[in-house]
């Protein structure tokens, strides 16, 4: 893991609008809405967390973060990321607006039945592959370590475990730092960060697991 001094990735920090109408769009941010995550890499944009935690767990297999394609697992691998767009993020705003119809409960679900899922995946498995953590863990776990776990054991005990690992105290670590230094230079109201990675012409040694500072 590369932890600064000579690191070939760059996090940049910015504005964003927020949901409560403060905040702005950052003009130097070129995610095409405004948003983050975003991930510049070499010139090629991807944003989506599941799109850039896929890309980066592929561009660095060496961190076992990945599952490649033509492996037993690939279709539940690639599932979970696609699910989480679709399915948990949905159902995660369409719960905090306060929203019922048949039609959204058909199409996404609910966060009930979101979370009845984790605990069925992880009934007889530490991680949503198995023994082996991997970006799938990393993503999905994510908003319950930010907004608060599920109340159920199974599910719980998997967001301690993923958020538990030294990669994301580090990822912390660097968020704090970040978020003191732009304390200290902007104290202007409605003013939060976004975060871009970056990576130089040529790069190769950056880890994925930055990736948590810009999920959380
Ligand atoms: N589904 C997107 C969600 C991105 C998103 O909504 N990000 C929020 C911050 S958590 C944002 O940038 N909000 C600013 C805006 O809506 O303009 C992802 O996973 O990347």
């Amino acid at each position: 893991m590369r932890t600064g001094g000579e690191s070939d990735c760059q996090a940049d920090s910015g504005r964003v609008q927020r949901m409560d109408g403060t905040g702005e769009r950052d003009p130097r941010n070129p995610h095409p809405e405004g948003k983050v995550p975003l991930l510049d890499h070499n010139g090629l944009l991807v944003w989506e967390s599941s799109a850039i935690m896929l890309h980066l767990a592929d561009l660095f297999p060496e961190a076992g973060m990945s599952i490649p394609h033509g492996h037993p697992q690939c279709g539940a691998y690639l599932s979970w990321f696609a699910w989480y767009a679709g399915v948990v993020e949905p159902t995660m705003a369409i719960e905090a607006a306060g929203l019922d119809h048949a039609v959204l409960r058909s199409t996404f679900r609910s966060t009930a039945e979101v979370k009845a899922r984790l605990a069925m995946a992880l009934a007889d498995r530490p991680y949503l592959m198995g023994d082996r953590f991997t970006a799938a863990d990393l993503l999905l776990h994510s908003p319950y370590a930010f907004f608060g776990k599920t109340g159920d054991p199974v599910v719980d005990a998997w967001v301690d475990r993923s958020a538990g690992r030294p990669a994301a105290a580090f990822a912390a670590e660097l968020d704090a730092q970040k978020i003191a230094v732009r304390k200290q230079k902007e104290r202007a109201r409605g003013r939060v960060r976004f975060v871009a990675l970056t990576f130089p012409q040529g790069s190769t040694q950056v880890s994925p697991l930055l990736l948590l500072s810009i999920v959380s």
